[in-house]
């Protein structure tokens, strides 16, 4: 049986197993600190009164894409909204585990997708799944690139503007780095790879698909030496970290950048972003509905609620992250008339010198030395067991630690125990 036949049947096995209350349930699987939360009674409150149905959300939040794809994969989990990244939603179109989209049902006055068309994150869409058109599955949610969240009192910009900075020994235990292995993997091969780049013997694109044991091996050996200096593998709290002044350089996101310079300033710590000069990578996380899904409707109002302009917005100013959504009143929402002009006509027409924050909006200088994430298929495996060998060969030292210092404790306990036992015994005789 293909693999195609399987999800079939465990599809049709989940509609089969859905509840007759899962009508009244929307399931929304989230990253977290991804969404202003004030908008999902509001969902609540919209829905009923545009459709005159009663819902109720149950929200849910992920810190890595993989702990999602493996709750839908393998334990095919109803969930009827998730939030994937780029090479997850390949994945999961080639494993056929998404529903196609469709809007038919919602009345045009409603219908905020096509806001959510900006030519440029409809062509990164399609270039999600070279066989799949991704738009057809996924609407873009935000957006961003990975960078270097710097402290400049201590970083001078020339360090941070080159990967190797997370190496350097100047910097040692004060380096974040994002639990991310896809996130961490293509930057450090695309630093390890800068002379082919030069050379153009390869490029940004096909680094993106080097899943060779060769490359594994070599990025596994660089992340050895950048552990030495590592203060900590987080999920969401390098930015809480930067922000009080623990950490000095962090490997991150764009959005987090924004969320952690913004709270940093109001205590006084001074802190940049910068995507440094050999390149990186640029990501989408998209809303879908996965193929276990119980509630399609409700998950496609969801959706489209979520592309509201104002929603949008709201989501936008929370989180720190930039809206994919392309209408004029998103932009104009994000106007500074104290910045530096910078070119975002890729993005919204004609907006070739517009003031907006460049870490949210990447200029188009950046986005030019910035590549999409692929998916490996198997070969991913072979990432996460290099990723475990990185990071596990600090927890075995740690329980080391605990474990040798546990069986000081009990042979200590053991001896003054034993000690007083027998001074007792001796003042009795
Ligand atoms: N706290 C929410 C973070 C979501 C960022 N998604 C980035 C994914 C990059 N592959």
């Amino acid at each position: 049986m293909n693999k195609r036949i399987i999800a079939f049947a465990a599809a049709l096995a989940a509609l089969v197993s859905c509840s007759s209350d899962r009508n009244s349930v929307l399931k929304v699987y989230n990253w977290s600190d991804y969404i202003d939360e004030s908008v999902i009674p509001e969902f609540e409150q919209w829905y009923k009164e545009h459709t005159g149905e009663d819902i109720t959300v149950i929200y849910q939040t992920f810190d890595v894409n993989e702990t999602m794809l493996s709750k839908i994969e393998k334990g095919h989990e109803d969930y009827d909204v998730v939030c994937p990244s780029d090479y997850i939603i390949e994945r999961m179109l080639n494993e056929d585990l998404l529903l196609p989209l469709d809007f038919a049902s919602i009345p045009d006055s409603l219908n905020y997708i096509s806001c959510n068309t900006s030519p440029y994150i409809r062509g990164m869409f399609s270039a999600i799944n070279p066989r799949i058109d991704a738009n057809d599955y996924s609407v873009a949610y935000m957006w961003g690139t990975t960078g270097l969240i710097y402290n400049p009192d201590f970083v001078t910009d020339e360090e941070a503007s080159t990967w190797d900075v997370i190496r350097n020994p100047k910097f040692k235990g004060q380096v974040l780095i994002k639990d991310a292995p896809r996130d961490v993997y293509g930057p450090v091969l695309i630093y390890l790879k800068q002379k082919e780049l030069a050379e153009g013997s390869t490029t940004l694109q096909d680094l993106m698909w080097d899943s060779s044991d060769e490359s594994i091996a070599a990025v596994e050996q660089y992340l050895r030496e950048v552990k030495e200096g590592v203060l900590g593998w987080e999920a969401d709290f390098g930015k809480d970290q930067m922000t009080k002044g623990r950490g000095v350089i962090s490997l991150n996101w764009s959005g987090d950048a924004v969320w952690a310079i913004e709270e940093a300033a109001q205590v006084g710590v001074n802190l940049s972003y910068v995507v440094p000069e050999e390149g990186s990578t640029v990501w989408f996380d998209g809303w879908v509905i996965p193929r276990y899904a119980c509630n399609h409707k409700a998950a496609t109002w969801f959706i489209d609620f979520m592309c509201r302009p104002d929603i949008a917005i709201r989501n936008m100013d929370v989180t720190g992250y930039v809206s994919a959504n392309g209408a004029r009143e998103v932009l104009d929402s994000q106007i500074d008339p104290e910045l530096d002009p910078i070119d975002l006509s890729y993005f919204f027409e004609g907006a070739d010198s517009v003031r907006v924050d460049p870490v949210l909006y990447p200029d188009k200088a950046v986005i030019d030395r910035c590549a999409l994430e692929h998916d490996w298929g198997e070969d991913t495996e072979k990432l996460l067991a290099m990723w475990s060998r990185v990071k596990g060969d600090n927890a075995s030292s740690m329980t080391y630690i605990i474990l040798v210092a546990a069986v000081v404790l009990i042979a200590a306990a053991y001896f003054v125990t034993t000690a007083s036992k027998r001074r007792r015994k001796h003042h009795r005789r």
